[in-house]
């Protein structure tokens, strides 16, 4: 320990400390300065700047003892206050800068430290400073991000104003459409906002802190679990373990159907007989230190035998592979596709048929904050599990019966969530963290390290996928064959669900008559599958929008007018039967034709030595809702100052505050309440059952609900001319002042396992994606130079939060395209080696355009949007690599070394194929 003293925003703070320790930690642990987050802890993120000496310096990386000489640390928390902003946390809000928000106040204090220098910085010098401070964004592509720079750049050169950019509504009196700030705006760019981490700053001083003792292998029996010596560590008063836990010890995935050879409840909460997977949680220490509980986890001993470790697919359908789960086999769900007639005799003969195989990765969702939660036995005697789920009263159904714990003495809470990407779909930490608090009643608290965050949640399912389309010579599509595989890792849970997703969209968009498909769903002993962002479908696109471009090279047409030839008009079904709910294929097709042209003319045109442009197009479509009858709830309610909405819509940090404030705030406009009189109470297993946040499903579902309940509401208060009731007329006359709101799902059923046929979703998301890519000659290497999209997503809520789904969404598709991965167990191991796209990976120049469509069953004709940018933006960059250098990639992420081995066998005149397993 030592004293120094350390100057932070202007104050000098004396400090007893170990010199040792971060200065991240000891702002965050002793100064509770908690603006600076701390997420990858190992430089990668930039989530922890901080000013020293006007320099942006990384306080995960330096000790504190650097910084007791007088240097100036100048944190998120000294550079402005919410009623004298900084214009950077002016603009940031502005442009929906702060998304999930926790990259939000490290990317301010690099930014100012640019503008402290240079107050005129060109876009490129903006994100190339980003880039060499290494700060990264998982939700915004980025493009908001420097839109925000250069208006604060603007503002301190006064050629704007501050006002500019201020919160306003429009003149109609309506913010639906607007670019209104989300209420969480101000604390987000504040650094006040906080997050799972930063809750547990707050708890109380008997909490104690958890780590896990963690699989090391893929795959083996456990012999024996030896705690004796962590036991007597320092610190250490509880080693947990499969006996602690009262109930079945298995998280439930809730079956989806019946032909699913597994019962659902194989995912032990820690491990008893066999681990399935590196990582598996063995066994958890509670310590009153998190230093102490890491020690003694290493100190734990588990005997294991090993067995054999199926890592993808192909290995756990051998003849020779062992059952992962004794007893049910490896391939335990399949699902086929039945529409129209046979395709056998058509395919033979079509004027023209193409196959494509395609291999889609175990992409990593690569969310910067870690999985984390706290517990903590309520004053009423319940268990209350705070964490970063986004399906609070769906995991409350996963987790009890394996706690033990009876339903009414549950209760799940979300945290402010740094991003989840649809990994919060599944439980993570919740069901750990119960049974640890159950077992040492006390308030217990778990973070994930960002290797422990990355190595044991769940992935994108790997999914092979083979198309055969059959065309006639005009380039009619008559017939589609499919054949695929998903590798769901070891427990099933949403397995079969993922595995009808290929039927559903693979060759969606298309008016194909004649389909016959099978698929199965394969356990293995990598990472388990999990929900992500557009889920299902990139798998499917990758596979027949690749197919549809080598169908137009076969028949010698345009791409694009190949897609618009095919694409659903009245008439036309889906792949699964359904009659499409409105008919903008061919709309959003026309729309981008024109930036389609001058693509293919620029490309053309591009003449440098070493380099190749190339343009290539997409379609991809998502459905919103869960498959078949889906629900939500909601509630508002009169209160002396204005309304409470309360509900569920959980918020991974797409802006569920903002869009549950924007339907009330539009439909209670008969009362013409300010946003500010809408109080918001949301996201706890005490508020109504809005279904979790996946599948896109809020903005409909929840929106409807919350439309519901204003409108019943208002129906309340309404007299017979035509005015309405006070609050104190509803108090007076014994009116109820709360409503509760139910949106129930018309015309939808799921799809049947044999045929593959049903009508799953009220609304679909409808995208064309037109990337332009360069391709280094010399070294494989890809870049996206240029973005264009169109988008149908119905009518658009708030133009921001639109705008920042779809930038963010084909950020990621682009990592999914060039380079991310998780597949080898050492390297894929941190941001950066799981190939997280820094901000000059992500072009500047994208554009989107809008087609706004209402949708029938969409409040006030609105669709999802949040994972229509990430269905099929892979095939299309992948397209446009074969339209630049000839080589065609079958498989994601398009290292540059496949690129490059593709080239080197065109150069040798051989097929410049790379198949889907290479
Ligand atoms: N919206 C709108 N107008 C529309 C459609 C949507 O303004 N026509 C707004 C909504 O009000 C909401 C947002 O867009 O704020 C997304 O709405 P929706 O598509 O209904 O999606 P959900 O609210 O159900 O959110 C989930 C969805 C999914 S499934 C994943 S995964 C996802 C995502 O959205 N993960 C995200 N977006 C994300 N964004 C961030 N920043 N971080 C994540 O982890
Ligand atoms: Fe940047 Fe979420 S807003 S990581």
């Amino acid at each position: 320990m030592k004293r120094i003293i350390i100057n932070v925003n202007g104050v000098d703070r004396p400090l007893i400390v170990d010199p040792a320790k971060k200065l991240a930690d000891v702002l965050r642990d002793q100064l509770l300065m908690t603006g600076c987050k701390v997420c990858c802890d190992n430089g990668q993120c930039g989530t922890c700047t901080v000013l020293i000496d006007d320099k942006p310096i990384k306080a995960c990386m330096v000790p504190v003892s650097k910084y007791g000489n007088g240097e100036k640390i100048v944190t998120i928390e000294g550079i402005g206050t919410p009623e004298k902003l900084h214009p950077l946390q002016v603009t940031w809000m502005h442009h929906g800068g702060a998304q999930c928000g926790v990259c939000t106040p490290g990317f301010i204090m690099s930014a100012k430290s640019l503008l402290d220098k240079n107050t005129s910085p060109t876009r490129e010098e903006v994100r190339t400073w980003f880039n060499r401070n290494r700060n990264a964004c998982r939700c915004t592509g980025y493009k908001p991000l420097t839109d925000a720079v250069m208006d604060a750049a603007a503002i301190m050169r006064g050629e704007k104003t501050p006002e500019e950019f201020a919160q306003k509504i429009p003149d109609n009196g309506s913010i639906l459409g607007s670019k209104y700030h989300r209420p969480s705006a101000l604390a987000k760019v504040t650094g006040t906002w906080d997050f799972g981490a930063d809750v547990v700053q707050h708890m109380p001083p008997d909490t104690l802190h958890l780590a896990l003792v963690q699989a090391k292998v893929s795959h083996a029996n456990i012999k024996g679990i030896d705690s004796s010596e962590a036991e007597k560590m320092p610190g250490v008063i509880k080693v947990i373990t499969w006996k602690d836990i009262k109930g079945k010890n298995a998280i439930t995935g809730l079956i989806t159907f019946p032909t699913n050879k597994g019962d659902g409840w194989d995912r032990p909460i820690l491990c008893k007989d066999k681990i399935f997977q590196f990582g598996d949680a063995i066994a958890v220490v509670a310590a009153e230190t998190v230093e102490q509980a890491r020690a003694a986890a290493e100190k734990v001993k588990v005997d294991v035998e090993i067995l054999p470790a199926y890592m993808d697919g192909w290995a756990a359908q051998e003849p020779d592979a062992i059952e992962i789960h004794p007893g049910v086999p490896n391939v335990y769900y399949e699902q086929g596709v039945i529409k129209g007639e046979d395709t056998a005799p058509i395919m033979a003969k079509a004027a023209a048929v193409v196959e494509a195989e395609t291999l889609c990765s175990r992409q990593p969702h690569l969310h910067l904050e870690p999985d984390c939660g706290c517990a903590y036995i309520d004053d009423d005697g319940v268990l209350t599990i705070q964490s970063k789920s986004i399906g609070l009263h769906l995991h409350h159904a996963m987790i009890c019966p394996g706690l033990g714990v009876p339903p009414e003495k549950l209760r799940l809470v979300q945290n402010a969530t740094g991003g989840t990407f649809g990994y919060k779909f599944s439980p993570t930490i919740e069901a750990i963290l119960g049974a640890a608090c159950l077992a040492v009643q006390r308030p217990v608290s778990l973070v994930y390290t960002q290797y422990q965050n990355i190595t044991y949640t769940g992935k994108r399912s790997p999914g092979n996928v083979k198309t055969r389309l059959a065309a006639d010579a005009e380039g009619r599509l008559l017939a589609m064959e499919t054949d695929w595989w998903i590798d769901h890792g070891p427990y099933s849970e949403f397995g079969d669900l993922l595995t009808t997703r290929q039927a559903q969209f693979t060759g969606a968009g298309y008016d194909i008559r004649n389909i016959r498909g099978k698929g199965k769903t394969v356990c293995t002993n990598h990472a388990w599958g999990s929900a992500f962002r557009a889920y299902g479908s990139p798998q499917a696109f990758l596979s027949s929008e690749i197919a549809m471009d080598m169908l137009a090279e076969k028949l010698g047409m345009d791409p694009l007018e190949l897609r618009y030839k095919n694409a659903y008009r009245p008439g036309a079904t889906t792949p699964t039967g359904q009659v499409p709910e409105v008919f903008v294929v061919d709309k959003l097709l026309n729309l981008i034709r024109p930036k389609w042209e001058e693509a293919k003319a620029r490309c053309k045109a591009f003449n440098v030595p070493g380099k190749k442009r190339g343009v290539g197009i997409s379609i991809g479509i998502y459905g919103c809702g869960l498959d078949g009858p889906d629900s939500a709830g909601a509630a508002a309610e009169l209160t002396a100052t204005g309304v409470t909405i309360y509900d569920a819509w959980q918020d991974h940090g797409q802006g569920s505050d903002l869009g549950t404030l924007t339907f009330a705030h539009e439909t209670l406009k008969p009362l013409d309440l300010k946003p500010e009189q809408i109080k918001l109470v949301m996201n706890t297993t005490d508020c109504p059952n809005s279904g979790p946040a996946g599948g896109s499903r809020s903005n409909v579902f929840v929106g409807n609900a919350i439309k519901l309940s204003c409108e019943m509401l208002l129906n309340a208060m309404k007299k017979p001319d035509g005015t309405y009731r006070t609050y104190k007329d509803m108090v007076a006359e014994n009116i109820p002042l709360r409503y509760d709101g139910k949106w129930v799902v018309q015309g939808c059923n799921e799809i049947d396992p044999v045929t593959g046929q049903g009508n799953p979703f009220p609304i679909y998301m409808y995208e064309v994606f037109v990337p332009e890519v360069e391709v280094d000659l010399e070294t494989g290497k890809v870049t996206v130079v240029k973005f264009t999209t169109a988008a149908d997503v119905g009518t658009i809520i708030n133009r921001a939060t639109v705008d920042g789904q779809i930038y963010g969404g084909l950020a990621q598709g682009i990592g999914l395209a060039l380079t991310e991965d998780f597949d080898d167990l050492k390297k894929h191991t941190n941001l950066l080696d799981c190939g997280l796209p820094y901000p000059r990976d992500i072009p500047d120049d994208m554009e989107i355009m809008y087609l706004e469509t209402p949708r029938p069953q969409g409040p006030y004709g609105a669709a999802g949007v949040g994972e229509a940018p990430l269905t099929a933006p892979h095939p299309a960059i992948l397209n446009a690599i074969y339209n630049a250098c000839g080589v065609r990639i079958l498989k994601v992420p398009a290292l540059p070394e496949l690129v490059k081995k593709g080239l080197d066998l065109k150069a040798a005149g051989k097929p410049a194929i790379i198949p889907a397993r290479s």
